[in-house]
């Protein structure tokens, strides 16, 4: 039986801050590092719990993704891999704010109850846990493991550092009895990758100029740019630099660099400049489960210098793209269907696929999908959570967020069905199986994410500008707005119409009337104390007036 003496001793070790209201967001809890101790502590138990319920392995991963290298954060994984289950969260809230370690055993054993948790000899619970390179994340994965190791019948793997689609993988990998090893992880992309590379469908055309180039990666200062050192040395063929890997002189963690700060601001990370024109660069999170492309093209005298973000959205019409042509040619060798919204395949029947997409997705990357792919694209609410599951219930389902979370999956009977026709010799089931092993579908990885990209401009013989060229996305402006009461505004399932106040949505109704192609929606941020403002139009100065106009509802 469980040892509550202990338990409570072990927990008076992290006592509770007081006045802080600990809330299990979108991204797990997320704060300045010397305020996580206690919080840490109690997701250890609480992964540790969720371990013995499910009777599998679970994860917990430290890390603050893009945020300053003061915050952390601790994020939990589902035994399958993905998120914590949506239903647990109320319990990591109660945990989190239990105010010592008396309350704080009321709290588990109400879980424990509710769970219908049981102990006994043959209860063997087991957490991977693994941190990023902030400076706090040895102490705090500490915490965790003594967290966990709190609980009677789970045992804590300390993994070290990974990135958070690492250890999300190798949690899946663990309950599907397979090595949840790094190498094993890189082992299995890489050979993902050259299968995908043999099977390309003529060798003999050259790729474009821009497409033969080498990638310049801005690995954030963090922990995927390690990773990445580690990935190439098994890629013979896929040339990549990799800038911004935190040694000496580069500066430090997500400051000025990395795939949120490149994405929001548009703008060269440190260490890249206009001598990199025309380059190919791609730039990660600080835990490298983001991933957007971009390059620059200097001014001549009939046209300005831009700066063109390869952001989520493109990255998912990219891979959609190539999907829906691997489907048509399974289908058809030769005739080019343009709708494939389902494709029917003999002997399976249809193959539904879907892209999943949030409100912030620009218009233009909707109306491709829609309209030059034919393919059918849902909304769901911000968090990749909400997306994940929303793809779940395709054949394949593509989801990515605009700033660059994201990948593909598939549904494991279409798998099994594509296994059992090998013996088709088509190129195409070759291609969508090894697809399957070299994205991770756990959760977006930007390390798989960008062997999938290369992957398919190499198949399309593609330069980065071909890539960006497939759409030009609609000008767009984000605000966001301070208000005393941010959950005062609610909206619906797809956060595109505000429900309350009712007036917000008639004013913002009558804002996006007045310009031509205007789209705009509000919401108030799962992350931060602020309610976000979204405008999409025809020109930048329109799109942002319509944002400007908009905000002025909401204060
Ligand atoms: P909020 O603060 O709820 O908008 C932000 C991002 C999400 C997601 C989460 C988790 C935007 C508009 N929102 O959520 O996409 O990444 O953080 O990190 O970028
Ligand atoms: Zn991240």
């Amino acid at each position: 039986e469980w040892d509550w003496e202990g338990f409570r001793h072990a927990a008076a070790a992290f006592p509770k801050p007081s006045g802080i209201d600990f809330s299990y967001g979108t991204a797990g809890f997320r704060l300045d590092a010397s305020l996580l101790a206690s919080t840490v502590f109690r997701a250890g138990v609480l992964a540790a719990l969720r371990s013995l319920s499910m009777k599998s392995a679970t994860g917990l991963v430290i890390t603050a993704s893009h945020n300053p290298a003061s915050d952390n954060g601790v994020k939990l994984v589902d035994p399958g891999g993905g998120m914590l289950a949506m239903r647990w969260e109320p319990h990591a809230n109660a945990m989190a704010n239990a105010s010592d370690e008396h309350a704080l055993t009321e709290v588990v054993r109400k879980i424990i109850k509710e769970e219908s948790i049981a102990f006994g000899d043959e209860s063997c619970g087991k957490v991977l846990l693994a941190r990023d390179t902030r400076p706090s994340g040895q102490i705090l994965l500490a915490a965790a493991s003594q967290g966990v190791a709190a609980v009677a019948g789970v045992a804590p793997v300390d993994m070290g550092i990974l990135t958070t689609p690492q250890l999300h993988w190798m949690v899946c990998a663990l309950n599907k009895d397979q090595p949840a090893t790094e190498v094993n992880y890189y082992s299995h992309l890489s050979q993902a990758f050259r299968t995908l590379e043999q099977l390309r469908p003529d060798k003999s055309v050259r790729r474009s100029s821009l497409a033969s180039e080498s990638i310049i990666i801005d690995g954030a200062n963090g922990v995927g740019a390690l990773k990445l050192l580690q990935l190439q040395e098994l890629l013979e063929n896929l040339q990549f630099e990799v800038r911004n890997c935190g040694r000496a002189g580069e500066g430090g963690l997500n400051d000025g660099v990395g795939a949120d700060f490149v994405q929001k601001e548009k703008a060269f990370p440190r260490n890249f400049d206009k001598s990199d024109a025309l380059k190919k660069c791609a730039s990660i999170d600080g835990d490298a489960d983001r991933l957007v492309y971009f390059y620059f093209i200097s001014s001549t005298i009939s046209s300005p210098s831009t700066f063109n973000l390869l952001d989520g959205d493109k990255i998912s019409a990219l891979f959609a793209r190539f999907i829906r042509n691997q489907l048509q040619s399974l289908v058809e060798d030769v005739e080019e269907k343009p709708i494939i919204t389902t494709t029917l395949v003999a002997g399976y029947g249809d193959v539904r696929v879907g892209v999943v997409q949030t409100a912030y997705a620009n218009g233009a990357s909707t109306k491709y999908l829609q309209q030059e792919l034919g393919l059918e694209v849902s909304l769901t609410s911000t968090g990749v959570k909400y997306l994940h599951e929303k793809a779940s219930e395709y054949d394949i389902g593509i989801y990515f967020e605009a700033n660059g979370h994201g990948t593909i999956l598939f549904r494991e009977e279409f798998l099994a069905f594509l296994r059992t026709k090998h013996m088709w010799g088509k190129p195409s089931i070759h291609r969508l199986l090894a697809v399957s092993e070299m994205i991770n579908q756990a959760v977006g990885d930007a390390l798989s994410g960008i062997l999938m990209v290369e992957i398919v401009l190499m198949y399309l013989g593609w330069s980065i500008q071909d890539w960006n060229d497939i759409y030009a996305d609609l000008p767009s402006k984000q605000l966001k707005v301070k208000v005393a009461n941010r959950a005062a505004i609610r909206t619906t399932a797809s956060e595109t119409k505000v429900v309350y106040p009712s007036e917000l949505q008639k004013a913002i109704d009558t804002e996006v009337g007045k310009y031509d192609g205007g789209r705009s929606f509000v919401r108030p941020s799962g992350t931060e104390d602020i309610v976000r403002i979204y405008a999409e139009a025809t020109t930048q100065s329109t799109a942002d007036a319509l944002a400007q106009a908009v905000a002025f509802h909401v204060y």
